[in-house]
C-alpha cells in the first residue's frame, strides 16, 4: 500500500505565540531567548530574521542586529500547554504521531482514502484547525515517507503545505545543498565538499566505494536517502513515566564524601538520559536501601522542571541530608518524574546557561564517542562496575 506520512513543524513557534497573546508584537520582530549576557536566542519571529537573527546565536548579537527588536524571556509553560492542545489536534487526524519536539511531529496516514481521497487534505485540515483552535500558523510536508515529508515542510516556511508526490522526488532533491539530508553533518558535509559534492544529485551520482573511504559505511544510508529512499517507521511515542538509575553496592557506604559522590553519578547518568530523551522532571526522588534492607524513598518537587545533572544532584543531596543514617548503605537510586515533555527549558534559566552549554559540549562528545568518555574530575574513581 502507498504510504502516506505528514510532517507537521510550527512556525516560529515560541515568537508567535508570544505575538498570538501580545497584539502590541504583531508584525514586530520578537525575539525570544535567554536575556543574561551569554544567552542565546532560541526563536525569532519571521519579521526578526529578516534582520539576519536566528536560533542559537548569541541574545548580545541579536540586539546589535535588530536593535528595534522585542526581546523576550519566554514561557515555557505556556509553550508546553499549546505542545498539548496541538497534539490533541493531531489525534484527531491520525493514531499514529511521532513527535520530534514541542512543535513538530510526524504523522502516518497511510489508509486514510476513504476519509481524504488525497492526503494534502488532511494536511490542509490540520493546519486549519492549527488556524483557528490555536490562531498559529504550521508548515506541513506530505510525502511517502518521513524524510520527504521533513524536507517539504520545510521547503515553504512560513505557512507552507507542500507535497512530493511519488516519482517527484528527484528533480526536487537534485539541486538541495547535502546539508538537507539526514545524517549529514558539519564534518560529513566538509569531507563531501573537498570532494566536489555540494548537492544531493552529485552525491546520488557519486561512487559509494570510493566514498566509503573517507566516510565510512553511513555513505549507503546517505546515498539512499539521496535517492528518495526511507522506509523508516511512525513510532508514536509513549511518554515514560520516570527515569531513574539506581545502583547496589559490593560494600555498604558510611561516609558522606562517598555517598555524594555516588548521588552524582547517578545524577548525571539520569540527567543524561532525560536530554537523550528530551524531557525535563518535575520530581526528584532519591531511594535508600541501608545494609538491613530497610528501604526509604524521599521525594521533592522542583519549582521548574529540570533535565539538569546540577539540579538532580543538588535536589537528591538535600534530601540524602534530611535523612538519618544508622547503618551503612547498600543501594542508592535516584529516579526522575513527573516528566514534562520537551528539553529546551533550561534555556530560559540563566542562572544555569554556564551549566547547559557544558552539557551540550559533553553530550555532543557522548553521541559521538559512547557514554562514558566523559565525566566530571570526581566520578573518575568511583564508577562501579556494572
Ligand atoms: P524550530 O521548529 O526549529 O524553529 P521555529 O518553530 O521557531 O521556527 P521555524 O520552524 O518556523 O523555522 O524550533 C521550535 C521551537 O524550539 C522554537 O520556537 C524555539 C525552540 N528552539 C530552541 O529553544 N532552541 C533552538 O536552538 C531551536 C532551533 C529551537
Ligand atoms: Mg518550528
Amino acid at each position: 500500500m502507498q504510504r502516506w506520512i505528514i510532517h507537521i513543524d510550527m512556525d516560529a513557534f515560541f515568537a508567535a505565540v508570544e505575538q498570538r497573546d501580545n497584539p502590541l508584537y504583531k508584525g514586530k520582530p520578537v525575539i525570544v531567548g535567554g536575556l543574561s549576557g551569554r544567552g542565546v536566542v532560541s526563536t525569532a519571529s519571521y519579521e526578526a530574521r529578516a534582520f539576519g537573527v536566528h536560533s542559537a546565536m548569541p541574545m548580545a548579537a541579536a540586539r546589535r542586529m535588530c536593535p528595534s527588536g522585542i526581546f523576550l524571556a519566554g514561557n515555557h509553560q505556556k509553550y508546553s500547554k499549546v505542545s498539548k492542545e496541538l497534539r490533541a489536534i493531531f489525534a484527531d487526524f491520525s493514531p499514529i504521531i511521532e513527535p520530534l519536539s514541542l512543535d513538530e511531529a510526524f504523522l502516518d496516514v497511510t489508509g486514510m482514502q476513504l476519509l481524504y481521497p488525497d492526503p494534502v487534505e488532511i494536511a490542509r485540515e490540520i493546519k486549519r484547525r492549527i488556524q483557528e483552535d490555536l490562531q498559529l500558523t504550521a508548515s506541513a510536508g506530505v510525502a511517502e515517507n518521513k524524510f520527504l515529508a521533513k524536507l517539504a515542510s520545510d521547503l515553504k516556511k512560513p505557512d507552507g503545505l507542500v507535497v512530493i508526490r511519488p516519482g517527484e522526488h528527484t528533480a526536487i532533491l537534485k539541486n538541495l545543498p547535502i546539508g538537507r539530508l539526514w545524517g549529514v553533518g558539519e564534518v560529513t558535509a566538509k569531507e563531501l565538499i573537498k570532494q566536489g559534492i555540494t548537492t544531493i544529485g552529485q552525491l546520488l551520482e557519486a561512487n559509494a566505494c570510493l566514498l566509503e573511504r573517507s566516510i565510512g559505511k553511513g555513505i549507503y544510508d546517505l546515498k539512499r536517502l539521496a535517492s528518495g529512499q526511507d522506509d523508516r517507521p511512525v513510532v508514536p511515542s509513549h511518554q515514560p513515566k520516570s527515569i531513574g538509575r539506581e545502583i547496589t553496592y559490593e560494600q555498604n557506604l558510611f561516609a558522606l564524601d562517598k555517598i555524594e559522590t555516588q548521588l552524582m553519578l547517578l545524577a548525571e547518568d539520569v540527567g543524561w538520559r532525560l536530554r537523550c530523551s528530551g524531557f525535563t522532571a518535575r520530581t526528584v526522588t532519591l531511594k535508600i536501601r541501608f545494609a538491613s534492607f530497610k528501604t526509604i524513598t524521599r521525594s521533592h518537587t522542583l519549582e521548574e522542571a529540570s533535565n539538569l545533572d546540577e539540579v538532580l544532584f543538588t535536589t537528591a543531596k538535600m534530601l540524602n541530608n534530611n535523612v538519618i543514617k544508622p547503618e551503612g548503605i547498600r543501594l542508592l537510586g535516584i529516579t526522575a518524574a513527573n516528566l514534562v515533555c520537551g528539553s529546551e527549558m533550561s534555556l530560559f534559566d540563566d542562572k544555569y546557561e554556564k551549566c547547559k552549554a557544558m552539557h551540550q559540549a559533553v553530550d555532543g562528545l557522548r553521541r559521538k564517542f559512547g557514554d562514558g568518555i566523559v565525566t566530571k574530575l570526581r566520578l573518575l574513581s568511583a564508577k562501579e562496575p556494572e
